[in-house]
């Protein structure tokens, strides 16, 4: 699924755990991922695993459908965007099962709303990029990031390291 989204080179940039406990769990105000780890080609996607059914009630990801078309957006403080014009109800609802996985780009708009329900809402997110998609800031670099998922590094001998 990844090289036909992304290409025949896939390469793990990071992942993360997401845990909205019950009742209590916080909200994800409206946003794109891009600010966070911008690069060139905008080939970075998001791949998020869920481990628990995901609703409206549990503080399911709600999406803007078409919005990576817009390109880059201005953030408020570069976290997100303005939450009276990009208010979490304007996005498309996506409930998930377990199991499920759902694919967005780093510039699709997202977010979720508070966990209002007993049941916990946990899900693993991957970043994933075309090896040749060079970040244009040097932020979110991690020693874990590089593994390549499927195809090849082409710029593979040309590494150097900080040290
Ligand atoms: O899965 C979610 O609730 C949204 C997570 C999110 O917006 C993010 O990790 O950037």
């Amino acid at each position: 699924m990844l090289s036909r989204l992304i290409g025949p080179n896939v390469q793990l940039h990071h992942s993360k755990m997401l845990v909205k406990p019950p009742e209590i769990g916080a909200a994800f105000p409206m946003h794109q991922d891009y600010p966070y780890f911008p690069h060139e080609k905008h080939t970075m996607m998001a791949g998020s695993v869920h481990l628990d059914d995901a609703d409206e009630e549990n503080g399911c990801l709600h999406v803007i459908p078409g919005s990576h078309k817009q390109g880059p957006l201005h953030h408020v403080g570069r976290h997100y965007l303005d939450h009276v014009r990009y208010p979490i109800d304007m996005g498309l609802a996506c409930p998930a099962k377990a199991g499920d996985v759902l694919f967005f780009n780093y510039l699709t708009i997202h977010g979720s709303h508070v966990n209002r329900s007993k049941r916990t809402r946990r899900n693993v997110l991957f970043q994933y990029r075309d090896p040749l998609d060079m970040p244009v800031e040097d932020k979110h670099v991690n020693w874990g990031q590089g593994l390549m998922v499927c195809g090849e590094n082409p710029i593979f001998r040309l590494y150097k390291g900080a040290h």
